[in-house]
């Protein structure tokens, strides 16, 4: 049975279908509209308790949250598509390093700033607060500076290869820079890490189906 991920194209739910792809991995979207709240129904909230989006069905094995959903599926396709997540101790340790830096990081100050310019206008019909956003952008920016200096040694934020840390950035980078901050942009290293990882295939195929979902 082809994997399921019940969702939207928002976010959470393109971080997971940015790694299935990069795996080669088959799936179906079932959606899921947070406009009609289909996310808080009983019945969404039986396998995902927190009513958000995604979760995935594969073959009767129900997970949610995003990141431990694409570490599933690299743990469970090693050999297939892109390698994501390293096998080697050390490396291995690298790459949760890495991760914990994007959820504890950037996740953080990045969704604040992305709820601000870009959910709260186009979603929820309410003003920015500009302050929350300034002050957003600015614990961000601070953090990019760390980034900037690890990037200015290495080629990803693991080391040098790709890994699930790296994409995991994806979703929220790229609003980063479509509601109006050029903070990504003037960092060197980070610029150029990131604009590496968008110009993914994987990536622009999220883009453009996100772009079609939403009539953009
Ligand atoms: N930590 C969760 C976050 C999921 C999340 O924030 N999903 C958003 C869409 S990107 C959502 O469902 N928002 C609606 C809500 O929280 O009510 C994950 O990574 O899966």
């Amino acid at each position: 049975m082809v994997l399921k991920v019940y969702g939207d194209w928002v976010q959470s739910v393109q971080r997971v279908i940015c790694v299935l792809i990069e795996k080669g991995v088959p799936y179906e979207m079932v959606p899921i509209s947070m406009a009609k709240g289909e996310h808080k129904s009983p019945q969404y909230l039986e396998k995902q308790p927190f009513g958000q989006l995604p979760y995935i069905d594969d073959d009767g094995f129900v997970l949610y949250e995003s990141r431990a959903i694409c570490h599933y599926i690299a743990l469970k396709y090693p050999d297939q598509g892109t390698p994501l997540l390293p096998t080697d101790l050390k490396e291995n340790a690298l790459f949760h390093q890495a991760a914990s830096l994007e959820a504890t990081h950037f996740d953080g100050p990045a969704v604040a700033a992305v709820v601000e310019r870009f959910y709260k206008p186009r979603y929820f019909h309410l003003e920015t607060n500009e302050e929350l956003y300034e002050k957003a952008i600015a614990d961000l920016s601070k953090e990019l500076d760390v980034y900037d200096h690890i990037l200015g040694k290495q080629k990803y934020l693991a080391g040098e290869k790709i890994t699930l840390a790296d994409i995991y950035h994806l979703p929220y980078g790229t609003l980063i820079g479509e509601i109006g901050s050029d903070i990504i942009a003037t960092r060197p290293n980070v610029n150029r890490w990131f604009k590496e990882l968008a110009s993914r295939d994987s990536w622009k195929t999220v883009i453009q189906e996100t772009n079609k979902a939403w009539g953009v």
